[in-house]
């Protein structure tokens, strides 16, 4: 396939980027590569299956109704990295506490991983674009199973983030801190292969995507902006065009490539927004770091935030450099902070 170069070739081409022990960051990144491949092939049937579409039957930790396809991809991706040797714990959207993994190796594994299996699972069964997304860090604790500790790290020390989109191509794109890479899957070799190297975000974009539908619930910071994105200015190129799939991992990755913002704020019935930091936020906020990007919560920014709980939520404003600095600016001037 002349220069086509497979995610395996380049996780190992760059294994020398990467501080610490070589071979298990990229062995633990090929798992998920791996898993999202397993996890591809049943997204992409489900609408033939009965029995894998609608409701599980239980509500997840945060009350919401559980598709069975997040429960599949959340049980593709834990068996994916168990036993493995690499990763000594998981967090994931769908379970309530920490998924301790026990080594049978001498040396227990060094990573934990923070998962969200299956984003934007209201779009399962409209054949409308989801995720994964996923979040590596070096375990502080000494051996044995991850503790909760492990994870209250802040996204800043992150040493590998990235997400999958099973969208009209599949593909996954991420960091190790080194820029961001994607890679498509070919779905009829099975394999991921470089196609977006490099990925950087344009510091100003044309699109702003947030549900407009809550905006009597926003802060008067983001009802502002929302305003000024509609206002005509040909100099800025406005107005700005609002796109909102509803699957931020979607959102996201148009974002990336085109520029733009995504926002989703506090509103009046979720006063810390709607998205977790630990495996929504945090990642998403290094890959658009290392792509030239921001992300914030509004005021500050999201890598800083130093976490407390497993779930905990946080509002996102996150994309192109100048937009969101300049959401910020609406919001300290009319939602100034702790006011
Ligand atoms: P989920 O983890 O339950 O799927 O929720 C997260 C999703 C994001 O993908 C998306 O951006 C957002 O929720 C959409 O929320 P809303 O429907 O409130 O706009
Ligand atoms: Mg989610």
């Amino acid at each position: 396939m002349g220069n086509v170069k497979s995610l395996g070739e380049f996780i190992v081409e760059r294994q020398d980027d990467f501080k610490y022990a070589k071979g298990e960051l990229s062995r633990l990144l090929s798992a998920i590569g791996l898993a999202a491949r397993v996890v591809n092939r049943e997204v992409n049937k489900a609408g033939l299956m009965e029995d894998i579409l609608g409701d599980a039957g239980a509500d997840n930790v945060q009350g919401e109704a559980q598709k069975k396809l997040d429960v599949y991809a959340n049980d593709e991706f834990i068996r994916a990295l168990k036993d493995r040797g690499e990763v000594c714990g998981l967090a994931s959207e769908e379970n309530e506490g920490v998924i301790e993994f026990k080594s049978g190796y001498s040396v227990d594994g060094q990573y934990v991983v923070a998962i969200d299996p299956l984003d934007g699972s209201s779009n399962i069964d409209v054949n409308v674009s989801i995720g994964t997304i996923f979040s590596i860090y070096r375990r502080t604790s000494k051996s044995g199973p991850a503790t909760f500790e492990d994870f209250m790290q802040k996204g800043v020390e992150q040493v590998a983030a990235g997400y999958v989109i099973y969208g009209s191509s599949t593909m996954m794109v991420y960091t190790t801190g080194n820029g961001v890479n994607g890679f498509t899957l070919d779905p009829s070799i099975g394999a991921f292969f470089l196609s977006h190297p490099d990925m950087k975000i344009p510091e100003n974009g044309k699109i702003y995507s947030i549900n407009e539908g809550n905006y009597v619930h926003f802060p008067e910071g983001v009802k502002q902006y929302i305003k000024y994105c509609q206002v005509e200015d040909p100099s800025t190129s406005r107005p700005y065009t609002s796109r909102y799939i509803g699957s931020l991992v979607a959102d996201f990755h148009r974002n990336l490539i085109k520029g733009g913002v995504y926002i989703y704020p506090t509103t009046t019935s979720s006063p810390n927004g709607k998205l977790r930091l630990l495996y929504e936020a945090n990642p998403m906020a290094f890959l658009i770091e290392q792509a030239g990007g921001v992300a914030t919560n509004g005021y500050d920014r999201i890598l800083d935030i130093q976490p407390t709980s497993l779930h905990q939520r946080t509002p996102l404003f996150v994309g192109s450099k100048n937009m969101v600095k300049k959401a910020m600016d609406f919001m300290a001037e009319h939602s100034p902070k702790g006011k």
